[in-house]
């Protein structure tokens, strides 16, 4: 990739998370950097120079002589480090009043404190990595599941560069032929094969950009988990499948209908995939204030719900509650838990079973916690598709700035495949595979404008 102009001045930052810890790191950066090592760092055994990538030993002291640590130093030359720049890394004990006085001192001898992501900054702007990758250091360090870290590290590696990459590549040959018929008016005819034009552009570019926007859902859910809501009308055991899921006396369970008043939200992890389980007020018309507004609140949960538990007591006839209830469901995707199995009636079970036979069923018998892996089981598939482990199919998932602007390209390739079959001439061609390639290009990072890096990299924390 490209280097765009870097910035000159040195930067320096704790790199490593506040608290207490057995070692901290305070990261440096720039022209500098190894100038402040000599000026601040006393090692034990005297030296001259400080090797590339060796680990030395010895203190730092502050500007009255006063040791403030004993430290490892290691002085990484350019451009084998993380930013291109000349890198140093002093590792001190990890207490962050030390930190904190070891930066004092950098920054005394004329260091910068570095913005938030700035030393990935750094490297994009050097051309080490691209934007994808650099956001996929912000992804991996707040992945919050298994699945999440194996998307991340995916594209650190360059799975996402390197499908747009090939997309751009595709898009590039293309445009290299129509440049050559624009050049020769004359010839248009034979270089332009529009027949072979339109088979590679669905093949190499077409093709590849739909099936990446098909697994940015996979990937948002992948990396953010989703919010699943559990409703019904009261009695039905909501509060009591809540508790069995999280294995704990969360919420109150008794026999009074409208126990549950206000919304509950836990988190619990499914196979990896994080699920924000929320237990709300079981929904009826009600003169009680504050049940009311619980159950103002629960249909406002239903609205943000990406699944809904949708519970019905198999020991009582459907009632007119429950059918309004589904019905306000609309298209949200649901399951229907069927609870209380220990008391069933038969005949509710019959008629509950035609009624939602659209629908995945699950029986349970919350108060003695059956069928609850089944439950999760079904949860998982309805999440993530039937073929499970869907984590280990996609190789890589855009996230949502990656998925508008591959949606954008998408267009502009749609729009050149309208002109190529209008047999429009080749001016027009390039115009709209020029739009396609620009688009890509503010993925990787190539076109990108400057506020959107900004607002990019102030996502990192500091230090990184
Ligand atoms: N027999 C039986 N009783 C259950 C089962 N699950 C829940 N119950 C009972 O049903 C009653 C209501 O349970 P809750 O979990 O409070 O029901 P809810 O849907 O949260 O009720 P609200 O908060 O009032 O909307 C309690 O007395 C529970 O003990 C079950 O599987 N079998
Ligand atoms: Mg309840």
């Amino acid at each position: 990739m490209a280097a765009r102009p870097a910035t000159s001045d040195t930067i320096a930052a704790i790199a490593t998370a506040p608290g207490t810890g057995g070692i901290g790191i305070i990261r440096i950066s720039g022209p500098e950097s190894a100038a402040f090592l000599r000026r601040l760092f006393i090692p034990f055994k005297s030296h001259s120079t400080f090797e590339s990538h060796k680990l030395y030993y010895g203190t730092i002291s502050d500007r009255q002589g006063q040791v403030v640590d004993e430290v490892l130093a290691v002085y990484m030359q350019a451009p084998h480090t993380y930013t291109r720049e000349d890198v140093v890394e002093l590792h001190s004990h990890g207490s962050h009043l030390v930190l904190q006085a070891i930066l004092a001192e950098v920054l005394a001898a004329g260091a910068r404190p570095a913005d938030a992501g700035e030393f990935t900054k750094r490297a994009f702007l050097a051309g080490r990595i691209d934007l994808t990758r650099a956001e996929a250091v912000i992804d991996l360090l707040q992945a919050r599941t298994d699945g999440g870290v194996r998307l991340a590290v995916d594209q650190l590696q360059g799975a996402l560069y390197e499908q747009v990459a090939s997309i751009r590549d595709a898009l590039v040959d293309l445009l290299a032929l129509v440049e050559v018929a624009i050049d020769f008016p004359d010839d248009d005819v034979e270089i332009i094969d529009v027949t072979n034009m339109l088979a590679q552009l669905q093949e190499k570019i077409e093709h590849p950009l739909e099936q990446l926007v098909s697994c940015a859902d996979r990937g948002r859910v992948l990396r953010e988990g989703v919010k699943v809501v559990i409703t019904g009308r009261p009695n039905v055991g909501k509060s009591s499948l809540l508790n069995g899921l999280l294995r704990d006396e969360r919420a109150l369970v008794t026999e009074i209908p409208g126990t549950t008043r206000d919304t509950i939200e836990e988190l619990i992890s499914v196979r990896g995939l994080p699920v924000q389980l929320v237990d709300t007020a079981g929904i009826r018309s009600h003169d009680d204030v504050v049940e009311e507004l619980g159950i103002e609140r629960a249909r406002r949960k239903l609205q943000e719900a990406d699944l809904v538990l949708f519970v019905l007591d198999l020991s009582a006839e459907l009632s007119v509650v429950d059918r309004e209830l589904y019905r306000s469901l609309g298209e949200k995707k649901r399951i229907i838990v069927l609870n209380k199995t220990d008391i069933a009636d038969d005949g509710a079970r019959a008629a509950i079973n035609k009624e939602f036979s659209e629908d995945v069923q699950v029986e349970i018998c919350a108060s003695r916690g059956e069928g609850l892996e089944e439950l999760l089981e079904a949860l998982y598939k309805n999440i993530l598709g039937e073929e499970g482990e869907v984590s280990e199919q996609i190789s890589c998932a855009p996230n949502l700035r990656h998925t508008l602007i591959l949606e954008k390209s998408l267009a502009a390739c749609r729009q050149l495949r309208q002109t190529l079959e209008t047999g429009a001439p080749a001016d027009l061609l390039a115009v709209d595979l020029q739009a396609a390639l620009d688009y890509l290009g503010d993925i990787v990072g190539l076109t990108t404008p400057d506020d959107v890096l900004d607002a990019l990299f102030s996502r990192f924390c500091i230090g990184k």
